[in-house]
């Protein structure tokens, strides 16, 4: 289940919960906002031809709770399994007030007999959809404050387990990339990179372009040294992606 939480134009702004948070960040028009859709099955985060679509850092809070809908809920919300779940809620309440999840609970399957609260927040984690970068037409005033924002975030944000850096496959790993990677190395965040649109190029050039760039990561420090290769289009490494957020840590 997947549930709009809201967008933020500042770092400072986000609500803070003590649950792991993935984010994806990538070159702009790269299928940032496609791929989260694609894994969680819903279209939920706005995708669009047009580079630059995603101006806010978009946050989403995910869970695979399986439990029935319980009376009550966190923060006046309904059940996690209840009807309003799937449904788009703007959430003005800046701080959702989480117990932080034991490690790896994400992945613990067997339903909860009685819907148990508590044992649905432990089972969430939040994706952010974060704002492109090396979006050439947008001005430099606004690209330094995209900039700005996404250091903020990146620096601040203490619940972030893992950042997925998207690289488009047709392209390679470009300069703006290898800033981002530069950075996270600098500051201990830890990331992976995903290589998106595997359907557009051919299959005889997959092979190549997954080990240059695990060659690349593999110099890296805070890099993870597995290259995941996507395709929101066609479904590809999805499931890949979420066992990456699953499995316990
Ligand atoms: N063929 C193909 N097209 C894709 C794939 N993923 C995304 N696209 C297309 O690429 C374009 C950009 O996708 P978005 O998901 O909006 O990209 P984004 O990185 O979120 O873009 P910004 O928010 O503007 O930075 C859209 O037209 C998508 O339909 C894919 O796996 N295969
Ligand atoms: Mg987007």
């Amino acid at each position: 289940m997947i549930k709009f939480i809201g967008s933020f134009d500042t770092a400072e702004s986000l609500p803070k919960a003590g649950i792991r948070e993935y984010a994806f960040v990538g070159r702009s028009n790269v299928g940032k906002s496609s791929l989260l859709n694609a894994l969680v099955g819903q279209r939920i985060a706005r995708t669009s031809n047009t580079p630059g679509r995603t101006q806010t850092i978009n946050l989403f809070e995910w869970s695979e709770c399986a439990c029935p809908p319980h009376r009550g809920g966190l923060s006046g919300e309904a059940g996690l399994g209840g009807a309003s779940s799937s449904k788009i809620i703007k959430s003005e309440n800046n701080n959702l007030n989480l117990k932080p999840p034991p490690l790896g609970c994400f992945a613990a399957t067997p339903p909860l007999k009685g819907g148990d609260a508590t044992e649905c927040a432990n089972k969430k984690i939040i994706l952010a959809d974060l704002p492109g970068y090396g979006y050439a037409r947008a001005s430099k005033e606004e690209l330094d404050k995209w900039a700005a924002r996404l250091e903020k975030y990146l620096l601040h944000r203490a619940q972030l387990e893992r950042l997925f850096i998207l690289v488009d496959s047709r392209h390679g790993l470009k300069e703006s990339d290898r800033d981002m990677m530069n950075f996270c190395d600098a500051h201990a965040i830890r990331y992976q990179i995903i290589l998106t649109k595997l359907d557009k190029i051919p299959k005889s050039e997959i092979k190549n372009r997954e080990s240059e760039t695990e060659a690349e990561v593999a110099k890296r420090g805070a890099a993870c040294a597995r290259v995941i290769s996507t395709s929101a289009e066609k479904k590809i490494g999805i499931e890949e992606l979420k066992n990456e957020i699953i499995k316990p840590i």
